[in-house]
């Protein structure tokens, strides 16, 4: 890598971790160039447009590319840094599936020189970074890579993890403390040096092993714990406590922090994560494994409650609110509240009506269940039975005035002044509004 100027950068995949990151490296002053298969996403890109949504991204992308700093093509370009941020899904038993990281590899093993960086950043098994690096070694014998030889590799491969929340990556990828492991110590500080370009958060140096399993442990510790509040629900409802009620005060306690309980667990990361580790110790695993199967198994307790509400109360009009994954995004990947509602929809049809401000139209799995979209106001004027599915702010803010008359499930704890109560109000109270 060229020491006195700013390296040039490939950034292998462009999806809602690898476009901004590309972006960010770009706006630092490196020449970036960021490869997708998808021609779609590649045009868009270098019109200086984007195909997701993240907040300021749009801004940011237009700039770099109308500043001739970022570029995108299908094909990897030579460069001085590869960055390679793919997909790293899991098969029907939870295998992980690291194709996608090998065949980035295998794309820019040509393209290698002497004094290239190579960064995975996808969250991935541990052992992917050394597998990544035998497959480099395999495809260019030509050049000496680390952990494989006793002099001076030519390469540097590290693995570095992102840690960054939907809704706010931009600030996240620059400020957030960055694990960064090295194949070798030596590997670690040329990582390092790369990623102060860009990250003032601190990095932290440490094998590639130790960081692959730190990104997965940080997950599987917030499912976990998720999971303790999702059984802290079921239980309550079973024992007729207001969870929430249990759940603040135990959480006044100076070293007590229980998270919240939902409707189940949603999103491409907390859901996924956790099984990349019961694969490599499936024995060892009892703790994560189970909380993955309470949390899943809250999506099945919510459906089950609602359908029971709603049985309960055929002529009522009933409003799902929310079908994102989580608060104030339009993310509906793996969502519960999607999950929930849409099984509402199937079985209640007609009487189910969905309220979702991130939804421009339904999701496909609604089609033909007679289930309609509506706005929040049309929910509070129309509907008699509330089910808080997502704890969107526009949802938390509607005051007891507009829904003390309503019989509302709420899965998120969102209004915590709502009156406890089972049965519907006289209908020209209830829709007194
Ligand atoms: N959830 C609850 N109760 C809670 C917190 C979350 O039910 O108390 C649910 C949410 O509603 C959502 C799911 O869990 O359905 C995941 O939400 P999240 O807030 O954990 O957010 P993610 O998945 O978008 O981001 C997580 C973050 N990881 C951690 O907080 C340890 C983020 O920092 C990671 O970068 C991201 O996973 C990732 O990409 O790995």
């Amino acid at each position: 890598m060229k020491l006195d100027t700013k390296p040039d950068v490939c950034v292998i995949g462009l999806g809602y971790i690898g476009l901004p990151t590309a972006a960010i490296i770009a706006r630092a002053g490196c020449k970036v160039v960021g490869m997708d298969v998808s021609q779609k996403v590649v045009d868009t890109i270098n019109r200086g447009e984007i195909h997701i949504e993240e907040v300021d991204l749009d801004g940011l992308v237009h700039g770099v590319v109308s500043r001739g700093l970022l570029s995108a093509s299908t094909s990897v370009a030579p460069a001085d840094v590869f960055v390679i941020a793919v997909p790293t899904p899991f098969g029907e038993n939870h295998e992980p599936d690291i194709s996608y990281v090998l065949a980035a590899g295998e794309a820019i093993a040509p393209v290698l020189k002497q004094g290239d960086i190579v960064i995975l950043e996808s969250t991935s098994p541990v052992g992917t970074t050394e597998q990544l690096r035998d497959m480099i070694a395999k495809a260019r014998p030509d050049l000496k890579c680390p952990g494989r030889t006793s002099q001076t590799p030519d390469l540097s491969i590290a693995y570095c993890p992102e840690r960054v929340l939907p809704g706010k990556i931009l600030e996240e990828l620059t400020n957030n403390d960055r694990s960064i492991g090295g194949i070798t110590p030596r590997c670690a500080r040329k990582a390092l040096a790369f990623y102060k370009r860009f990250v003032r958060g601190e990095c932290v140096t440490t094998d590639s092993r130790a960081a692959e399993m730190t990104k997965l442990v940080e997950n599987a510790y917030r499912d976990v714990n998720i999971a303790f509040a999702n059984e802290l629900s079921i239980i309550s409802d079973r024992m007729d406590l207001d969870v929430w009620e249990v759940i603040r005060l135990a959480n006044r306690h100076p070293r007590v922090n229980i998270l919240s309980p939902g409707p189940g667990v949603g999103g491409h990361c907390i859901a996924v994560d956790p099984w990349f580790i019961v694969h490599s110790a499936p024995e060892e695993t009892p703790l994560i494994r189970t909380a993955r199967g309470v949390n899943d198994g809250k999506m099945h307790h919510v459906v089950a409650s609602a359908d029971e509400l709603v049985a309960a109360h055929p002529d009522a009009k009933v409003a799902c609110l929310g079908l994102a994954f989580k608060a104030n995004i339009d993310d509906f990947r793996e969502s519960p509240a999607r999950f929930v509602a849409s099984r509402l929809a199937r079985k209640f049809g007609e009487q189910i009506h969905i309220v979702e401000p991130y939804a421009a139209e339904l999701p496909i799995e609604f089609t033909d269940t007679g289930a309609v979209q509506i706005d929040i106001d049309e929910a509070l004027e129309n509907c008699d039975i509330l089910i808080v599915l997502v704890d969107h702010d526009v949802f938390r803010v509607i005051p007891l005035a507009e829904r003390a008359n309503k019989l509302v499930y709420d899965t998120r704890g969102i209004w915590p002044d709502q009156p406890k109560t089972t049965e519907l109000a006289e209908p020209d109270v209830r829709l007194a509004g």
